[in-house]
């Protein structure tokens, strides 16, 4: 049996020299050679298209090359019945989503671009930066990114609130979850960051009615996907004064276009898709294991549900 790369990154080699690694004799494939379709037990996917899936009869695993997998799920008519799709959780992608927030809620706090600029013009003051115990931030989704972020900036001494799906502890946060308790949640939050899925629940979050339940100035930090924020709301938003800005490190289209105005925003900062970036030499250990589990017809570990969307 075979496993298949499908991936628009260019690594493939990098990624067969891992795998291989790690399980010795695998026979490794990179698309478009595929060779023998009935050979095909397992695809490595990171946003390639899916079509060919169904030509595989004995296709059992599907794994994400990403956190992320809505660019699976959005497409799962394609996945044929009984196959199983993962997704990375890798500690090197935590630290590295964690360390991407901090540096977007202290720029924004700690006022970098204002320094920067009076640096610029030779202006030596002090600018008003408010303390962390009088500052509030909120993370939605309190899963594996979400539940380190967190962690983290309440160390620091943030008041931090997360808002999660189901009901979810973790101490020395405010917890809240549901579709309803979302007013509730954004009102006090200075800064909000979004770590969620993009489900159908959560596609367009960020919307005009959304943005008006945060505090006016309160500043929009989405390191999860796009689609999450109504990106003309956002701006409205932002030109309103209704919040004071935002640091993105995604777009509803990706790249982003050159007419796209995140590019000029003077209040938006944006980032090329970089927050955290899948690690093959440390991910590679985990699909290994879940490719003998998987040929053991043991269950598989980060498992996704289809139903759920994440
Ligand atoms: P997890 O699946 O571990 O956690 C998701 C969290 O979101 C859970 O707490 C879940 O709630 C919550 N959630 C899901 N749906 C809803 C909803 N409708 N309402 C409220 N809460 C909801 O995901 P990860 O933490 O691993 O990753 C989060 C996202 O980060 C990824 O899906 C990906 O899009 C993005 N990402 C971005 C990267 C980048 O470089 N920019 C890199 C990696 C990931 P519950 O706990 O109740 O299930
Ligand atoms: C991911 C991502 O989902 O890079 O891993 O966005």
């Amino acid at each position: 049996m075979a496993m298949l790369y499908m991936s628009q990154w260019s690594n493939g080699d990098l990624w067969r020299d891992l795998m291989t690694g790690h399980l010795p004799g695998l026979d490794f494939r990179i698309h478009p050679e595929t060779g023998d379709p009935a050979e095909i037990d397992a695809v490595l996917v990171w946003r390639y298209p899916l079509d060919e899936l169904r030509n595989f009869p004995n296709l059992k695993m599907i794994a994400s090359l990403g956190a992320g997998v809505d660019h699976v799920v959005g497409e799962r008519h394609l996945i044929p019945q009984g196959v199983t799709l993962t997704r990375i959780v890798d500690p090197a992608m935590t630290v590295q989503m964690t360390e991407w927030c901090v540096m977007a809620v202290l720029n924004h706090l700690r006022r970098w671009d204002d320094y920067r600029a009076m640096q610029r013009e030779r202006r030596y003051e002090e600018l008003a930066v408010p303390r962390p115990d009088q500052t509030t931030i909120g993370v939605l989704g309190l899963g594996e990114l979400g539940s380190d972020c967190a962690r983290v900036l309440a160390a620091v001494g943030y008041t931090v609130r997360a808002w999660s799906r189901s009901p979810r502890s973790q101490e020395g946060l405010t917890c809240l979850h549901g579709t309803e308790a979302m007013q509730d949640f954004l009102a006090p939050c200075d800064i909000v960051i979004c770590l969620l899925p993009l489900t159908q629940e959560t596609r367009g979050i960020f919307n005009a009615r959304s943005l008006s339940w945060m505090k006016r100035g309160a500043y929009i930090v989405n390191a999860a996907r796009g689609a999450h924020i109504v990106e003309a709301d956002l701006i409205a938003a932002i030109d309103a004064g209704q919040i004071a800005g935002a640091t993105v490190d995604v777009q509803s289209i990706e790249p982003m276009p050159d007419d796209h105005p995140f590019w000029y925003h003077p209040r938006i900062t944006s980032f090329p898709h970089v927050a955290a970036l899948t690690v093959p030499e440390s991910c590679t250990a985990g699909i290994a294991a879940n490719y003998r589990r998987m040929q053991a017809g043991q269950p598989l570990q980060n498992v996704v549900d289809l139903e759920r969307g994440y």
